[in-house]
Parts: structure tokens; C-alpha cells; sequence
């Protein structure tokens, strides 16, 4: 029988059959030996075969996962060399953030960004909380919506507090699949509320920003939405380690680089100091935003070439 995984808690799983009924399975123990890299053999998103355990409790057992359209993974936060699936077989990723309580830095958006264009899957940055905003969060909106616009991402401002912008996200999300994900306390589980009030989602108490980056969502999980679409919500993250990437792949995952890098002399330039790259040459000209490029060469810092 085919499922699609709403829910993963690590040991079990939460998943629909064909017929819209919701089953608790697990799996046989072949899979954790299988993906030795992978925390998570199977996540949410995933379309897995499963067989009915008992029809009573309604158990199933997962027996195989099947080929993934795409996924977003990251590094664990535990295990620094494995890593670990956020969801699968995805139309978007909605990347919350947020200036202020708590404040979102580029760098963590430039990295989830590549993870996206690793794995082909368009994304979409939504500010939240634009009802905290001074002149100053104003101001750097209106420069990062720019930046990021011109290189081919969706940017939206909204504040859930103020029930602002909710038309257009909606409009964002009908009938695809997506992903969200963030800090903690960026207002993902909150947007999920407005957008399907029968949910009603756990969220940060009424208190508010804590500066303590609690979790208040814990498992991902998808939601069907009732205008159509799923939605994934995450629990909210620290940082953003990316994985299976090489250094000389990185700037194909800057989209801004990637339609300059034929014009670079050297096919395997990194564009840090080789005679006659193009990327340094659209930074000098102002096509490139310079912070762009600070990211790109941090992410590039950071990058482990893989030791085979
Ligand atoms: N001022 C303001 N507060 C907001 C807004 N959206 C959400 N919040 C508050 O921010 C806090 C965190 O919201 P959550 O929805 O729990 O955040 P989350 O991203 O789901 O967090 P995790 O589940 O921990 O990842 C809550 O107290 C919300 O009420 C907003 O637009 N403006
Ligand atoms: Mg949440
Ligand atoms: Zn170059």
C-alpha cells in the first residue's frame, strides 16, 4: 500500500494511505543501516510502501521509500558529518525571517538559499513581524527584498500580529507543496494558525520573544491546507550547515554567479584572486551585490573538500 509521511518523531512515523486515512508506522531496520549519512532515512514528504501491521491500533510497517523528487538537507546539529533531511519531494521552500526578535542574518539566509538551488528547489523569504519595524528594519527590507528580487527570489513582508500580507502567502502556497522553516520564534507555527485557524497550532506563549531561542515546535510536520496545497512546518533552527558540497561547485548555487561563470578565464576558477574572472569583474562593475559576495566567500571558508 503507498503513504505519503505527514510526521516524523524519529522513531515513528505519521502517514496517510491513499484512502485519507492517517497510520502510526515504523520501520524494519533495514533502512537505518542503509543511509549511514542520513539521521533521518525517511522524512516528511517522503512516498513510502507500507504494510498493515494491526488494523486495530492502525500500525503499519514501512517497508520502502520510494525515488525523491527532490529534498532540502543540512548539516546535524549533533553529528557534524551526517546529515539531516528537512522534508522531501517539495514544490517550494519558504524561508521565514525575521529583522528584529529574533534577527535573521544574511548569512543564514544566503545558506539556506544554497541548499535550495543544490536540490532545484525554488524558494521564497518572507520578513514577518514588520510590526516591530523602525526606519532602520524598514530600510534594510527594502535593500535585502532588492537584492534578493534581482536575482530571482520572491520576497514578502508580513506581520502576523498585524494580519498583513497573508493574501499573497496564501497566494504563494495554493496547491503547492512547500516547506517552511527558520529560526525559532520567527512565527511559522503562527502563520499556519492564521492561514488554517482549525489547526491551532502550539506557539511561543503570549510573552512573546524570549531571546532564548526556544523550541516550541519540535517535529516537522505537513499539513493539508484547506484552500488547497501542503504545508510543512519545521522546528525552528539555529544555523544552517550545508553538506555535500564541494568548493568549486558553490557559486552554480549563486545564481547571479552561475549565468557569469563561462566567461571566467579559468574553468576551475573559485573567483577569490584568478586572472580574469568574470565574477570579479561584475563585483567591480556593481552586478553583483557585494554582500552576496561576502557570503559566497564565507560559505566557501567553510566548505570541507570531501577527504576520498
Ligand atoms: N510582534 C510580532 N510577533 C509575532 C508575529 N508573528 C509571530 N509572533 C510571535 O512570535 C512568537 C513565536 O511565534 P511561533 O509561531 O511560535 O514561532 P515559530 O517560528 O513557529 O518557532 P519554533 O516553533 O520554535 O520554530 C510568538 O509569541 C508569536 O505570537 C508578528 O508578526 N509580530
Ligand atoms: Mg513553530
Ligand atoms: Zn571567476
Amino acid at each position: 500500500m503507498r503513504a505519503l509521511v505527514y510526521k516524523s518523531t524519529g522513531s515513528w512515523y505519521s502517514v496517510k494511505n491513499q484512502a485519507g486515512g492517517f497510520l502510526n508506522a515504523r520501520i524494519k531496520g533495514i533502512f537505518k543501516i542503509d543511509e549511514i549519512s542520513s539521521t533521518n532515512p525517511i522524512a516528511v514528504g517522503d512516498e513510502v510502501e507500507i504494510e498493515l501491521e494491526n488494523e486495530v491500533e492502525n500500525t503499519a510497517i514501512i517497508t520502502d521509500i520510494l525515488p525523491r523528487r527532490n529534498y532540502v538537507n543540512r548539516q546535524s546539529p549533533r553529528h557534524k558529518h551526517q546529515h539531516h533531511i528537512l522534508a522531501a519531494n517539495l514544490d517550494q521552500s519558504v524561508l521565514f525571517a525575521t529583522l528584529k526578535e529574533p534577527r535573521t542574518s544574511q548569512g543564514f539566509i544566503d545558506r539556506f538559499l544554497v541548499a535550495c538551488e543544490m536540490y532545484h528547489v525554488p524558494a521564497a523569504i518572507v520578513f514577518n513581524k514588520a510590526d516591530l519595524h523602525k526606519k532602520k528594519e524598514d530600510e534594510k527590507f527594502f535593500e535585502w527584498k532588492k537584492m534578493y528580487e534581482e536575482i530571482g527570489y520572491k520576497v514578502f513582508l508580513a506581520s502576523m500580529e498585524k494580519r498583513m500580507g497573508i493574501e499573497a502567502l496564501e497566494d504563494l502556497l495554493k496547491n503547492k507543496i512547500s516547506l517552511l522553516s527558520g529560526h525559532s520564534g520567527v512565527g511559522k507555527s503562527s502563520f499556519i494558525n492564521i492561514i488554517y485557524p482549525e489547526l491551532t497550532l502550539k506557539t511561543q506563549d503570549v510573552s512573546g520573544w524570549s531571546g532564548k531561542g526556544l523550541h516550541t515546535t519540535t517535529f516537522a510536520e505537513m499539513y493539508d491546507l484547506p484552500f488547497g496545497g501542503k504545508i510543512i512546518d519545521t522546528p525552528g533552527m539555529r544555523e544552517f550547515g550545508l553538506v555535500d558540497l564541494s568548493k568549486q561547485e558553490l557559486s552554480h548555487y549563486f545564481p547571479e554567479m552561475r549565468v557569469r561563470i563561462s566567461e571566467c578565464q579559468f574553468n576551475n576558477c573559485l573567483h577569490i584572486n584568478e586572472p580574469g574572472c568574470a565574477i570579479k569583474k561584475a563585483l567591480e562593475d556593481e552586478e553583483i551585490n557585494v554582500d552576496r559576495y561576502i557570503s559566497y566567500c564565507n560559505i566557501l571558508d567553510s566548505v570541507e573538500e570531501k577527504k576520498y
